[in-house]
């Protein structure tokens, strides 16, 4: 697949480039250091929900690999370095008594970010719920976002002079609606109404994280949150298909936003969910709880939809168990009369279609809805098939797919959008979740016999563009110091 756009766009020089990766998909030790177990070990664990059976027992190991990983951030020129808190191995039980062992593991890694001169974004939550607060129910359960709120506030006592930027949840479409409607993700749950009930818990988690960080470290502690809003395209603009559309962004996007940034949930999801939820669970003061003026907003994009009013096919939008396409349960709760069609190509090894300008169309939304809020992209990048050949790996797709996406992030700019960073999609081969191993998103090679690292063309091409700033062209690749090495 070659570029579609242009190389040359330069980007101004307080842009911060970055690469993300979260705890479960990198760490490993799954049961070191005093880590108990997670919802996603119960779910990897349980024959049938991942890949080939794959887990998180070993991963990318991160663990024991931080000196390593942290030299390579280096030789790629990284300004920044998006990383995951997990819940477990910090706070074991979810609430109660914190581990030592697991906050200092993460003391350790931000000092060795910081010594570098790469500035940690860390989420504290990437989907690693602690089992114990699952078995009570888990985002279905109000006091799970009472505990969140807990588990932030002592983060931010112990790190929080280490910490660039904050996000208190990665996602919470995933967590709500993978998690608790369509089960292809962890807990596996398949209700619409726990799906609800996790939006709100999950909202509502947000704002009493983000008001125990800003009570820590005061009134402009830098904080934010990263959402995957759903670029969604009507197959029409014959109003049914235009409705179909608006009822995807609303149960998809508007539950966000609307709490998190307007102080309210959009009238029209309460009628579109009615014979799913009252939505009693939403209480008094909540609202005002949940929104929470942000130092930025965190975007995530891949790619795009395309609906029209029909006949749903159970499973339209996420990744099945054991590789099929579909769990049989939709994660679009409520949203009865809209069909999923597939997009044209190119696609990439997730099936996913590769549509830059939707992230272009996005940006601009985001830019008139919230002209003051500055925006980050938090998550971009492609899964492909890489060939590793002599100890190289040659992944020209994956150089496209960023090379057209970070243009697009500079038209948006070009056009006003106010954005300050970009973060690819990941710094290494991980856990894809219920994808296990299958499915490679690093620009940096794990061998998971050895645990050998090995920088992809793409690394080589980030670390120019991170040198000079402008889009290299796809084959210019920067020599690669890997200091210590
Ligand atoms: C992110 O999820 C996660 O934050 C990260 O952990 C993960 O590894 C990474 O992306 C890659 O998956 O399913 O065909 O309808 C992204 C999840 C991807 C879910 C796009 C919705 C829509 C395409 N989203 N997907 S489809």
């Amino acid at each position: 697949m070659p570029t579609t756009r242009p190389s040359g766009r330069t980007f101004p020089t307080d842009f911060l480039w970055g690469s993300a990766t979260a705890s479960y998909q990198i760490e490993g030790a799954a049961a070191k250091g005093g880590r108990t177990a997670s919802i996603w070990d119960t779910f990897s664990r349980t024959p049938g929900k991942v890949l080939d059976g794959d887990t998180g027992d070993v991963a990318s190991d991160h663990y024991h690999h931080v000196a390593e990983d942290v030299a390579l951030m280096q030789a790629i020129g990284l300004q920044a370095y998006r990383l995951s808190i997990a819940w477990p191995r910090v706070q074991p039980g979810g609430s109660g008594e914190f581990n030592e062992e697991g906050i200092a593991f993460y003391r350790d890694l931000l000092d060795r970010l910081r010594a570098a001169g790469i500035a940690p974004v860390v989420t504290l939550y990437h989907w690693d719920l602690p089992q114990e607060l699952e078995d009570a129910g888990g985002w279905t359960n109000r006091e799970t976002a009472v505990a969140f709120g807990e588990y932030a506030r002592r983060m931010a006592l112990e790190l929080g002079d280490r910490v660039s930027l904050w996000t208190t949840l990665n996602e919470p479409w995933c967590s709500a609606y993978l998690g608790y409607a369509s089960g292809v993700h962890a807990p596996g749950v398949t209700d619409g109404a726990a799906a609800l009930a996790a939006v709100h818990h999950l909202n509502l988690a947000h704002g009493l994280a983000a008001r125990a960080i800003r009570e820590v470290l005061g009134e402009d502690a830098p904080v934010s949150v990263t959402l995957n809003l759903h670029v969604t395209r009507a197959a029409s603009d014959d109003p049914a298909d235009v409705d179909a559309k608006a009822q995807i962004d609303t149960i998809a996007n508007e539950v966000f936003l609307g709490p998190m940034l307007e102080g309210a949930y959009p009238e029209r999801v309460f009628t579109d969910t009615a014979a799913v939820s009252d939505w009693s669970f939403v209480q008094d003061g909540d609202l005002e709880t949940i929104r929470v003026p942000l130092t930025q907003l965190g975007v995530n994009y891949y790619s795009t939809g395309r609906v029209r009013a029909g006949v749903p096919a159970v499973g339209d939008g996420g990744p099945g168990p054991d590789g099929h396409k579909s769990s049989g349960h939709s994660p679009w709760v409520g949203a009865t009369e809209v069909e999923f069609l597939p997009q044209p190509g190119p696609h990439t090894a997730m099936g996913w279609n590769i549509e830059p300008q939707g992230l272009v169309d996005l940006l601009l939304e985001l830019r008139d809805r919230y002209p003051a809020l500055p925006l980050v992209i938090t998550e971009n990048g492609a899964a492909f098939e890489d060939v590793v050949e002599d100890g190289r790996v040659h992944d020209p797709e994956r150089i496209a797919y960023v090379h057209d996406h970070v243009d697009a992030v500079g038209e948006a700019m070009a056009a006003g959008a106010d954005v300050r960073g970009y973060f690819v999609w990941s710094l290494m081969d991980n856990f894809e979740w219920a994808y296990g191993y299958s499915k490679r998103f690093g620009i940096v090679h794990i061998d998971y016999t050895t645990g050998t690292r090995t920088p992809k063309d793409s690394a080589a091409w980030y670390a120019e563009l991170i040198r000079t700033r402008t889009v290299p062209a796809p084959d210019a690749l920067a020599e690669l110091v890997v200091p210590g090495a």
